[in-house]
């Protein structure tokens, strides 16, 4: 396989040349070009070894980016850790995934799960500058491992740790031939080359902000400057600092289709982006409409998914549709089935809903430690099932419609399970009985609702004191925005919980 990264690859063997010097990351302040990212990396690559699986402390930072480059360069699985995971959370996917070591910016505070764990810190201060412009050196450059820059194409690069409806996450296992292809894909469909400077603010423990906007700015040999946490007006200074490219979920576009009216300048910047992309979610029509008539640009739709990376995207030459994720990337193979799971849907209609079924290069290998879930996840002839329902235009543009599973929430772009908030909530001694949905949300696209039954009554756990029990177990996005009160739960003649009964109360 080529290389992962071919202008790593080209600054690593000439640390003088051209490619050396163009601007890799930025965050904030502090950057690296492609020779001090290679050199850093490198470094770094040199002190993971041998290890069978790390973990990487994922804040929004510089550190997280180089330490995932290092992992890839080391042909090590990383596996990207939530730095807002509350307890069980972080010991589930610690204790499945089982790292050796995990790397942490210096002076990063460390949850107790993490204590057993050999610390490497990721020291970007050992490279030493001449200051902006200048060449710098790092102290302590070691080529990485003969090979390693070449990796066989099945080997896992990241562990992606992802929701189901019931139970702790499950990690996706994302080999490097998934990456390599869904990122050149990805360059197809929209014209992504090294000239191109990607915007955006996502957290980097996930595929959208790290595989797509940390990894294919660097696969293009571009760059991208993050923001490190969102906000409107970041995306404006850096559209009119020479950025090229926006990326963001939903909710950070409904944000910005909030803020236009009274924010001239973040119109101006946006009409100057070559390309705004969603994803994550389903971005509203009225959304797209609105940043459509304040800026004259139109947000572009593709979908993806952990286990399968990205699998349609309206393209750079093609026609903008809102409400539609585009036609199929290079590569993809898509199919609609019928409730049965293998009867295909023929018809390009507009009309006739199916679930969406892939096949093709950009797909995980497995659960790790799952292959019960694997299994399931994939039908008898290799299809893997997104429990994602669709229609397609006449033209092959795909339409979500809906989604198999109930219990699945998408809030801010994050795939949350019902499940396991009701487990959590189960935990709270006050709580004696609870059920999850997710209910329509202007901003968050879908908010968490919990119903709860109390153990008694007369003293029910607050709202507040409920969001903070999830938070703390889980991760601050999974917590309760809303909680409803019951004596009790509707149940059918099986004992089920009766979700849809809820939600229209
Ligand atoms: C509030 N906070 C709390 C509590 N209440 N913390 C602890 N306990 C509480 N009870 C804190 C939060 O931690 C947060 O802190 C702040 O208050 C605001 O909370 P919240 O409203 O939840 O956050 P937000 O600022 O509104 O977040 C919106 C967001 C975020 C920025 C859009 O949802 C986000 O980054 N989403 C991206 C999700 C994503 O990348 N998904 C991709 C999955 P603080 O402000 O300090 O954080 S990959 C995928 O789906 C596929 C592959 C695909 O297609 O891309
Ligand atoms: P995750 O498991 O967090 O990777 O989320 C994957 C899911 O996000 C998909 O199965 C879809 O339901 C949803 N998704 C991603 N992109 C889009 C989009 N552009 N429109 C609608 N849903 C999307």
């Amino acid at each position: 396989m080529s290389p992962l990264f071919p202008a790593l690859t080209e600054a690593l063997a000439d640390p003088d040349g051209t490619a050396a010097h163009r601007s890799a990351l930025r965050f904030g302040d502090r950057s690296l070009t492609y020779g001090e990212l290679a050199a850093t990396a490198a470094a770094l690559a040199s002190r993971i070894g041998q290890a069978e699986r790390i973990a990487v402390w994922a804040t929004p930072t510089l550190e997280t980016a180089v330490a995932v480059v290092a992992a890839l360069l080391a042909g090590v699985p990383a596996v990207p850790l939530n730095p807002k995971s509350g307890g069980s959370e972080l010991g589930h996917i610690v204790a499945d995934s089982a790292p050796t070591l995990v790397l942490a910016a210096p002076g990063d505070q460390l949850p107790p799960t993490l204590a057993a764990l050999e610390r490497i810190d990721v020291d970007i201060e050992g490279i030493e500058g001449e200051g902006e412009g200048g060449v710098r050196v790092p102290r302590s450059a070691a080529p990485p491992a003969p090979g390693a820059l070449d990796l066989a194409p099945e080997s896992p690069a990241l562990v992606v740790y992802t929701s189901g409806t019931t139970g702790p996450p499950k990690g996706a296992v994302i080999p490097r031939r998934a990456i390599a292809t869904t990122l050149d894909a990805l360059a197809d469909a929209w014209q992504w080359t090294g000239d191109d400077v990607l915007v955006h603010g996502l957290p980097l423990f996930h595929v959208h902000g790290l595989i797509l906007g940390i990894l294919g700015p660097l696969r293009r040999g571009g760059s991208v400057r993050h923001l490190g946490r969102f906000e409107t007006a970041g995306v404006t200074r850096e559209l009119n600092a020479g950025a090229t490219m926006l990326f963001g979920v939903p909710t950070m576009y409904h944000r910005i289709a909030e803020t236009l009216p009274d924010d001239p300048a973040l119109a101006k910047a946006l009409a100057r982006a070559r390309l705004l992309v969603s994803g994550s979610a389903a971005l509203p029509v009225h959304d797209h409409e609105r940043i459509a008539e304040a800026t004259g640009r139109r947000v572009i739709e593709r979908y993806g998914m952990t286990e399968t990376l990205m699998n349609t995207s309206v393209r750079a030459d093609g026609e903008p549709r809102a409400g539609t994720v585009g036609v199929p990337l290079p590569g993809v193979e898509l199919r609609l089935t019928e409730e049965d799971g293998t009867t295909t849907v023929e018809a390009f209609d507009g009309e006739t809903v199916g679930e969406i079924q892939v096949r093709g290069p950009n797909l995980f290998t497995e659960y790790l430690n799952r292959p019960d879930a694997t299994a399931a996840a994939f039908t008898a002839d290799g299809w893997f099932r997104t429990g994602d329902v669709a229609v397609r235009d006449p033209d092959g543009y795909v339409r979500i419609v809906g989604r198999k599973a109930t219990d699945l929430i998408k809030s801010g772009g994050y795939k949350i399970g019902a499940g396991e908030i009701e487990n959590a909530l189960l935990e709270h001694l006050g709580v004696r009985e609870a059920a999850v949905t997710g209910e329509p949300d202007a901003d968050l696209g879908e908010r968490i609702v919990a119903w709860i039954v109390p153990t008694d009554p007369q003293s029910p756990p607050s709202a507040g004191e409920l969001a903070d029990h999830v938070a703390d177990r889980l991760a601050p996005h999974k917590r309760p925005r809303v909680v409803h009160y019951l004596d009790a739960l509707p149940r059918n003649d099986m004992g089920k919980i009766m979700k849809r009964a809820l939600a229209h109360d």
